[in-house]
């Protein structure tokens, strides 16, 4: 049996399903959750279909959660999208279901659940959930809005199909998610625009990147600067993405004080493997896109000198 039928035939079996996602959303998690319960709520009307995991940072434009009880767990079945480890998943009862799934596309370090979907070379758990829908024509509905919270989750996860995990298949999935009622010019600036503030924060960004002359960059986001600009550690991941505009930059890390003393690092590639430097600093991810985390200066210090080490072996090879 394939997979997606397995998944297909859990959900066909279970009255309730509580889908869940990972902490601090980003549009591939609001948009997968989102996308798989519209699918469900769409296709099997009299199931009862509920999105946990609390607030949403500042992506209120696509999906508010419910409320979700320790009740509701009870004989249901839960799924958890786009998220690679159970520490991760936001909401707390996620264990306390009759079964569950985890879908997703990051590496599978931590294959929780009774059972786990995982394909690594999609480029977003939305893509994943979309292709789920595409591959059940007749047996499958979904609504306008669920095809607008899967597009949103694959723009979001290829920065606007920029990233090299755009394959020709995220391509077709999303121009086939195009073609269903909704604003797409509307989203995609939604998507896109940020506050004044955090363009300011632009500003201070490229002014005070620090690079090597091989393309290793860091910057470092302090409190002091955090207060500056009036922006909390959820509005910094708007600039994450930032220093790859810069032609000679190669993998960079983004470190943003928490006011518990530790940085949170954010780090990203164009082509050094960097997701083992985060395995190494509690951390993980893609390999050209991934987190961690520095007990202080001097960890963050070390980090970006596996960064300057991972850039140095990759010009290596290329030469
Ligand atoms: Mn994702």
């Amino acid at each position: 049996m394939k997979i997606t039928d397995e998944i297909l035939a859990k959900i066909k079996e279970y009255e309730t399903i509580i889908i869940h996602r990972h902490k601090r959303p980003d549009p591939d998690a609001l948009g997968s959750q989102g996308g798989l319960a519209e699918i469900i709520k769409t296709t099997f009307p009299e199931k009862r279909v509920l999105l946990a995991g609390g607030p949403v940072e500042g992506l209120d434009f696509l999906n508010t959660m419910d409320e979700v009880t320790t009740t509701d767990y009870q004989g249901a079945l839960v799924i958890v999208t786009d998220t690679a480890n159970s520490a991760r998943i936001s909401g707390d009862d996620y264990d306390k279901g009759a079964a569950w799934i985890k879908i997703d596309h990051h590496p599978n370090d931590e294959p929780y659940g009774d059972l786990t979907y995982v394909d690594t070379a999609a480029s977003s758990c939305s893509e994943i959930i979309a292709r789920f829908y595409f591959a059940y024509p007749d047996e499958l509905k979904i609504s306008d809005n669920g095809a607008r919270l899967l597009y949103a989750g694959i723009v979001g996860d290829t920065g606007r199909f920029l990233y090299p995990a755009t394959s020709p298949t995220t391509l077709k999935v999303a121009g086939k998610l195009a073609e269903f009622n909704f604003n797409r010019a509307e989203l995609n600036r939604q998507l896109d625009q940020v506050s004044y503030k955090v363009a300011k924060l632009f500003g201070y960004v490229f002014e005070n990147l620090q690079m090597d002359e091989l393309g290793a960059g860091q910057v470092f986001l302090t409190q002091e600067v955090m207060e500056k600009y009036n922006v909390v550690d959820s509005e910094t991941s708007a600039v994450v993405s930032l220093p790859g505009k810069i032609d000679s930059i190669l993998a960079w890390a983004i470190f943003v004080a928490q006011p518990e003393g530790f940085y949170r690092v954010r780090l990203r590639s164009k082509g050094p493997v960097i997701n083992e430097i985060a395995k190494r600093h509690a951390g993980g991810g893609h390999p050209l896109a991934s987190g961690a985390n520095a007990k202080n200066l001097a960890e963050c210090a070390v980090i970006y000198q596996e960064i300057q080490e991972a850039v140095a072996s990759f010009r290596q090879e290329l030469a």
